[in-house]
């Protein structure tokens, strides 16, 4: 056996799993543990078996290599079968993580043991799926389906703490939990049969049941357009309705259609490129990020004000700075408002609403930025500006120090040669609101300097961010293939579509938001400034914003908002002077269906991306597609 090591214990057997990197529960560990328990189970000198693991988790679950590909023996719900029927009492010593099938592999045990710092998950439902080697039928039998049900559906694990007080551990050790797994061995041997989880029904109740009901009412309110909720509750009914064996052929049913879907398919794929953005091509793990301890941000605009929040929550002492004094009241007033919301939807306490608050100095004048490890440029978006403030920056950062520039699209060495230093500069790339979008692009120009970049991903990781390096490039790529989605949704209004029936087709694909519904809340303004800065034109946009229809901070654009409503409404007035672009132009007005629409929004961006990775300006697909999650829902 490579992956499972058995050694004796006096009476009790410790197979210790050591599968690097996380013991993921490939066939190799499947057949090496079946044959460990087999083993064991014939040895008349073994009285218990206990499961034990090497490394940083118990079990991560079921190996991601394998999905996909035909399942190969001895299968999981089968070797969990031979744990949970042993005549000798099994005990899984958990420490580290046990999610997934490696919770499922603790659960077929008769006891189970947890490190003080171990956590424990059925985490399917993030990949698309739901558990599926019997995770669904046992953990309602151990806690009750009404604390199974919602563990599940969130698939966050809880603390060794949170497990032992839900009944899932029947103890937690700051000590030797593979000691406290054979203690536990020893009294459950002189008890007798093992107890088996297929067996424990005395938490099914009928209040039980009740529970789990309306718990699940409610999450088909709320989430009844995913799948695999639905599946859970389908499972966990059966659980509660049905013996085991039936109980199980649901659950291995309705897992194995989920595993098929599409959704789930990407969701994996998702996982792996979550992953894969962290390997900057060229820059290995050798090239060592400068320290920040400092950092300063100018413009206390909406971004700069955001990004200064976000070095705040990060606990990094952060320099906001404004050309006058009236502008940085205003930042800070802004950002103390953000930070009260926060306090009033009991989301932040007012400790650390002060102690963030006291991490961001407000100052007037450059010069403040002399001590600052990094400075960011959230300023106006015109290249004059820009190339000002970097030249400025020139004779007062200390030597060493980063600066980054938030523009959203401006090429990044035009800027950088407006000083001494490019191999110190590059684009951070933040998303509006700053301190909630996850999204951070690292705009890496030709010539800046490997560790400044490695710095930028590993400063956006410790302010909370998913940093993806791009390349340098107009719109860099999130905003470059947005840009043609954008053109296209102004092309279908004056084919002969509606702004409700555009966004409609996005939000029915999967979006939350379509792009007009989109640029109300943005503002139509800034569109409008951005195509004017170029000598651009959009007939319908512009016609929009010359009435002043600029969204939902002027109560109307592509659609009305009522009293400050948040959602649109139609509004005849935009639709007639759609109608009438499109006779100016001498287009007949056709219909579209959603399928139209989305083929003429959604193919241009692909096509789009397509050409960001021609030019190198991506590295992989999957970065292209954690850009899209994570910047634009
Ligand atoms: N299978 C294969 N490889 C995995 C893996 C897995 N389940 N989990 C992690 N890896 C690899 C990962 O790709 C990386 O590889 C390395 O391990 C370190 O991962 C039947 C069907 C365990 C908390 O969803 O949450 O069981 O890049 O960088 O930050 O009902 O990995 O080094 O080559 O993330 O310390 C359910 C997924 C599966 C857990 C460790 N389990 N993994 O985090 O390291 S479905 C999960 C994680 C299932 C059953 C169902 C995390 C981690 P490389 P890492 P980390």
């Amino acid at each position: 056996m490579e992956t499972v090591r058995l050694a004796r214990h006096g009476e009790i057997a410790i197979a210790t799993i050591d599968n690097p990197p996380v013991n993921a529960l490939g066939q190799a560990l499947r057949s090496d543990l079946a044959r460990a328990v087999a083993d064991a189970g014939s040895d008349p000198g073994i009285a218990a078996i206990v499961i034990a693991a090497a490394g940083r988790a118990f079990i991560a679950g079921a190996d991601f290599s394998e999905f996909g590909k035909p399942p190969v023996a001895p299968f999981l719900p089968d070797l969990l079968d031979a744990i949970e029927a042993s005549p000798k009492p099994g005990v899984a010593a958990i420490q580290g993580v046990a999610l997934g099938g490696g919770l499922e592999v603790a659960l077929s045990c008769h006891g189970r043991v947890a490190s003080s710092a171990a956590m424990l998950g059925l985490p399917e439902v993030k990949l698309g799926l739901i558990p599926g080697a019997g995770g669904t039928q046992r953990l309602p039998r151990l806690i009750g389906a009404a604390k199974a049900f919602p563990m599940m559906l969130s698939g966050e694990p809880v603390t060794a703490g949170r497990a032992l007080e839900l009944g899932l551990v029947d103890e937690v050790t700051g000590g030797d939990v593979v000691a406290a797994a054979v203690a536990l061995a020893r009294t459950l041997v002189t008890r007798g049969a093992p107890v088996r989880q297929r067996d424990a029904t005395v938490r099914l109740t009928s209040a039980d049941r009740e529970t789990f009901e309306a718990l699940a009412a409610d999450a088909t309110k709320k989430s009844g357009d995913m799948p695999n909720a639905m599946a859970l509750i389908e499972a966990v009914r059966a659980a509660v309705t049905l013996p085991f064996a039936e109980g199980l052929a649901v659950e291995r049913a309705l897992f194995t259609k989920l595993l098929a879907d599409p959704r789930s398919k990407a969701l994996r794929h998702v996982f792996f490129a979550e992953r894969e953005i962290a390997r900057v091509p060229g820059i290995g793990s050798e090239v060592k990020p400068r320290p920040i301890a400092k950092a300063a941000v100018i413009g206390a605009g909406t971004m700069g004000g955001g990004i200064a929040m976000c070095f705040a929550n990060a606990g990094i002492p952060v320099t906001l700075i404004e050309t006058q004094k009236a502008q940085i009241d205003n930042g800070m007033n802004r950002i103390a408002a953000i930070y009260e919301m926060s306090v009033a939807r009991g989301s932040l306490t007012p400790a650390l609403r002060d102690q963030r608050l006291a991490l961001i100095t407000p100052a007037v004048g450059i010069a403040a930025a002399a001590k600052a490890d990094i400075v960011i440029e959230a300023a106006f978006e015109e290249m004059g500006v820009k190339q000002q403030i970097f030249s400025a920056l020139d004779a007062i950062v200390k030597p060493g120090a980063i600066l980054a520039s938030n523009t959203s699209y401006l090429d990044i060495p035009t800027i950088a040669a407006a000083n001494t230093r490019p191999a110190d500069v590059l684009g951070m790339h933040f998303f509006s609101p700053a301190n909630v979008m996850k999204l951070l692009e690292i705009v890496r120009p030709a010539g800046v300097a490997d560790d400044v970049v490695a710095t930028a991903v590993a400063l956006g990781r410790r302010l909370g961010k998913v940093p993806v390096v791009v390349g340098n490039g107009f719109g860099f790529v999130g905003n470059r293939m947005l840009e043609q989605r954008t053109r296209a949704a102004e092309r279908l209004l004056i084919a002969g579509a509606l702004p409700h029936e555009v966004d409609g087709a996005l939000t029915g694909f999967g979006f939350k938001m379509g792009p007009f519904a989109m640029s109300d809340l943005a503002g139509n303004d800034i569109g409008w400034r951005t195509r004017k800065s170029r000598g651009k034109t959009a007939a319908v946009a512009d016609a929009i914003c010359e009435c002043g229809w600029f969204g939902q901070k002027t109560g109307r654009g592509y659609y009305l908002y009522p009293d400050g409503a948040r959602s649109g409404e139609r509004d005849p007035e935009v639709e007639a002077l759609i109608a009438r672009i499109s006779a100016e132009q001498g287009v007949t007005r056709r219909n579209f269906t959603a399928e139209d629409i989305l083929a003429r929004l959604l193919d241009p961006m692909v096509n789009e991306g397509a050409r960001i990775l021609e030019e190198g300006i991506a590295a992989r697909p999957g970065d292209i597609d954690i850009i899209w999650l994570n910047g634009y829902n």
